[in-house]
């Protein structure tokens, strides 16, 4: 049973994450696994970073609506993106990554005028996780700790594994506590792609869209992708149609 968005809301706001199934169609998903292959060509780890200059088909997701609704709601209009990479973990090469957050952790008291979250994470799966996948593991809840989580992998009381199926989503708080197991399956990958979203009064130190396609989309995109890569030029409705518009451009 799917949830309503008000339910989506309040469940992110008491668990830290909140999976959205089937994010992405079985085509789009083997359409994305092409892609991350053709663009990983050369990489040897784990990640390969900014995508969106790498290849045509990851802007229109930046608007996914399954995504893109909930993101809205728990963030305000006004959101922008941190980052957008790809990941490619080969078969049992392992790579787990170690307990951490995104965001840095919330001073206590709040200063007055303080917003949060800071940043959320969505992670599209384009394979099935199984144990042997390395599954993504996260502490509910952890996101209110207002703590670092302590270092490596060592089990944490209440983690729990979250397995999906190629096409989900998992979004999760920039404070939440996780982790990701090692890739100890013998012959299949674990590829998954990570849009971190901000909120607007964030500036990352870095540039992640610095590259040409990202360039000319501020400059002269949509105005929904213009705010989404930083720039901002006043409040309009976001079209229905928004994803197709960015697949024609
Ligand atoms: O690959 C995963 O499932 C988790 C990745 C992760 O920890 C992150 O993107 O911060």
């Amino acid at each position: 049973m799917s949830l309503t968005l008000q339910e989506q809301v309040e469940q992110f706001k008491r668990d830290g994450f909140l999976v959205i199934k089937q994010a992405l169609s079985p085509e789009r998903v083997s359409h994305l696994i092409d892609k991350v292959i053709e663009i990983s060509q050369g990489f040897t780890t784990r990640e390969i970073p900014d995508i969106i200059d790498r290849d045509e088909a990851f802007a229109p997701i930046l608007v996914n609506p399954p995504v893109f609704n909930v993101m809205r709601a728990l963030m305000g209009p006004r959101l922008q993106m941190e980052s957008v990479n790809a990941t490619r973990v080969k078969p049992g090469q392992g790579m787990p990554v170690g307990w951490h957050m995104d965001s840095h952790v919330y001073p206590d008291p709040l200063p007055p005028y303080w917003y949060f979250p800071i940043s959320i994470n969505c992670a599209y799966y384009l394979d099935d996780i199984t144990p042997e996948k390395g599954p993504l593991v996260v502490v509910p809840g952890s996101h209110l700790f207002g703590k670092n989580p302590p270092e490596g992998l060592d089990e944490i009381e209440g983690q729990i594994d979250v397995f999906v199926e190629a096409g989900d989503a998992v979004i999760f708080h920039g404070a939440l506590w996780h982790a990701a197991k090692p890739n100890v399956h013998p012959t299949e990958e674990r590829r998954a792609l990570y849009y971190n979203h901000l909120q607007s009064f964030c500036k990352q130190r870095v540039d992640n869209f610095a590259g040409e396609r990202c360039r000319l989309l501020r400059e002269s995109g949509p105005f929904y992708i213009q705010q989404m890569l930083g720039k901002f030029d006043g409040w309009h409705e976001i079209p229905a149609d928004a994803e197709e518009q960015l697949a024609n451009i």
